[in-house]
């Protein structure tokens, strides 16, 4: 096979039978997975790789012939009658869902040395970001079945997409953690990975230069997904138990589940089989923008084009400009927070056709304009939110925009590069990362009728953030805004240096005025109530050097770290009424 496909090269170093061969073994061992794991193996790959190499060298435009226009779509307004209703829809919904999370990627831009999902997402609880996860499906779980009434048991599925570079530290976590809660069966751990590298325009695939029995390998991208979900089975397994929704995210936006219960009720309502999750963006912000595409021949899809694809499109169509930002002060195309939720029917009947292929690229760097010869080896590259390239025009794609505030905070940059951001635009750090959980929920806070005092701006890392309340709940506390309005009574007010985390499922707060520090542990079947005032010294913040080796890197990062001066922790472990007022 190799040999048809003008791969002689990968053979004439071998020396004679009987000389090397284990490692001779090796290397077709690794030919047979690099062949497994490629939808129509390695002769397909080899293939497409020959096309989209030559498509590169004649300097082919992938969006040859289309138009890009502004598409239009649901856009949400958190806390108004429209949103409770389509969050109450989505948490029926969920009990129909899997959940899929993606996350294969080094994180090369963080260059964090763990994986990313081990992350705190805030540090005021040290959670990290796979434990709020779970604890959000495992909520939305509950709600969700509790809305059906009895005889629904349902344990809705967790899919965690790894590669070589994350799987073994991902499996660790779970397991040194019993899961967070999640009972180990409902989690499936899928591997994907890496794909044949190449070494010039005729496809030629290139030997590790530190073993020449061995083809080099480099990821193949988030897009690897959808095929690693078809073999598995686990679409026909959910088909069969009447599931409905399969809902993919990444690895580090602790904002997110805010937004899922309103965009499953979006998809539900509206029939959606592809629903992609957007926020406004900033022009050139390193996300994805979504874009009506009309070709010459009539044909339109609504589709993410990816950050570094719009401006060259843009100008290439009318719009000198480029990517720019329009008097919004946005981009008029939203941003792509790559959270999909798509139908499952319409998926499993679309993967029949591709086998979960998706639409592929690649980007050499070549050694100059004649286009001959690569800096460096290449490979195709693939993205999970271009599934919908492949649909029919009957297809129902859609998409829904919420507030960054709410749904979007990545932590995906290293701080020295986010220092480097444009003003006005993004950090996508740990730093702001963690600053817009306690910003988000100190508005939900506001607006379910808490005084919350406004923020103060402070730099960390040399990033400018607004610093809020540091205000944490667990999921099963506020699932979605109606839970946490009725948990809000009477005349609560937090001023600007407290800090709140609240762990547990019945706490109210009933004109609590909060200056300090104030940690409440209540089991599900205690009903506590906090009234008046609570004040003591309170956690202060301290700047810390990203450069300072002698703090941990998950603390360098962020830039800041508590000092735990004073505190009033309250732990309720019996069922009961209960109330903590001055
Ligand atoms: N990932 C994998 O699981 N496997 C891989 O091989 C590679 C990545 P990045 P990217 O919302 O902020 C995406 O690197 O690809 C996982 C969208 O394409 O963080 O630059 C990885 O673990 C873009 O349109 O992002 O940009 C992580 O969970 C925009 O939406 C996820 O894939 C942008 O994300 C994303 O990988 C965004």
């Amino acid at each position: 096979m190799l040999l048809n496909e003008r791969q002689m090269h990968l053979f004439e170093h071998w020396p004679e039978p009987g000389v090397d061969d284990d490692k001779k073994r090796g290397f077709f061992d690794q030919v047979r997975r690099l062949n497994s794991s490629y939808p129509g193996g390695l002769v397909s790959y080899i293939q497409n790789a020959k096309k989209l190499l030559a498509d590169s060298k004649a300097g082919k435009n992938p969006y040859d012939g289309f138009t890009p226009s502004v598409p239009s779509g649901e856009v949400l307004t958190f806390g108004n009658d429209n949103f409770v209703s389509l969050e109450a829809a989505g948490v029926k919904e969920a009990r129909n869902a899997a959940f899929v999370l993606v996350a294969g990627g080094l994180g090369e831009r963080l260059g964090y040395k763990g994986i990313k999902v081990a992350l705190p997402r805030e540090t005021t609880t040290g959670k990290c970001f796979l434990q709020h996860y779970i604890e959000s499906i495992l909520s939305l779980q509950e709600a969700s079945c509790k809305m059906v009434g009895d005889g629904c048991h349902t344990k809705i599925p967790f899919v965690i997409m790894t590669s070589d570079d994350t799987n073994a530290l991902t499996i660790k976590l779970l397991e040194s953690n019993s899961y967070f809660g999640m009972e180990p069966s409902q989690v499936k751990i899928l591997k994907q990975e890496k794909v044949a590298c190449l070494a010039d325009n005729d496809a030629r695939l290139a030997l590790d230069p530190n073993d020449k029995y061995k083809i080099q390998t480099k990821p193949h991208g988030h897009g690897d997904v959808h095929s690693l979900l078809y073999s598995s089975g686990l679409l026909e397994q959910w088909k069969s138990e009447e599931r409905k929704w399969v809902l993919f995210f990444q690895d580090t936006n602790g904002l997110l589940f805010n937004a899922i219960p309103s965009a499953l009720g979006v998809s539900a309502t509206k029939g959606y089989n592809v629903n992609s999750l957007a926020v406004p963006r900033k022009a050139k912000e390193a996300i994805g923008g979504i874009t009506k595409l009309t070709h010459v021949d009539g044909r339109t899809m609504v589709i993410n084009v990816e950050y570094n694809q719009l401006d060259p499109l843009l100008r290439a169509t009318g719009h000198p400009d480029g990517d720019a930002n329009c008097e919004t002060g946005y981009s008029p195309y939203p941003g792509n927070i790559n959270q999909l939720i798509l139908e499952l029917g319409p998926y499993i009947e679309e993967l029949k056709k591709t086998h979960g292929a998706i639409s592929e690229f690649v980007n050499p760097k070549y050694t100059d304009s004649t286009k001959t010869a690569f800096k460096s080896s290449t490979r195709l590259e693939c993205m999970m939110q271009d599934y919908p390239k492949t649909l029919p025009p009957s297809a129902k794609v859609g998409f829904t925009v919420m507030d960054t505030w709410l749904a979007y905070a990545p932590v995906k940059n290293n701080p020295e590069d986010a220092a480097k951001v444009p003003k006005g635009n993004p950090y996508h750090s740990a730093t702001s990362g963690e600053m817009a959980i306690y910003r988000a929920n100190s508005l939900i806070l506001r607006k379910a009728g808490a005084q919350i005092a406004d923020p103060v701006v402070d730099t960390f890392n040399e990033q400018e953030v607004e610093v809020w309340p540091r205000i944490t709940w667990s999921p099963r506390w506020g699932l979605t805004f109606k839970d946490i309005k009725e948990k809000v009574r009477g005349n609560s007010s937090i001023s600007q240096r407290s800090a709140l985390v609240i762990n547990g499922r019945n706490i109210f707060l009933e004109g609590l005025l909060l200056n300090g520090t104030l940690i409440v542990n209540a089991v599900d079947e205690a009903e506590v109530k906090f009234t008046g005032p609570v004040q003591n010294k309170g956690w202060t913040i301290q700047h810390v050097d990203y450069k300072d080796t002698s703090e941990k890197e998950e603390i360098r990062i962020r830039g800041f770290k508590f000092e735990k001066v004073e505190q009033l922790e309250v732990n309720y472990t019996e069922p009961g009424k209960h109330s903590l007022s001055a």
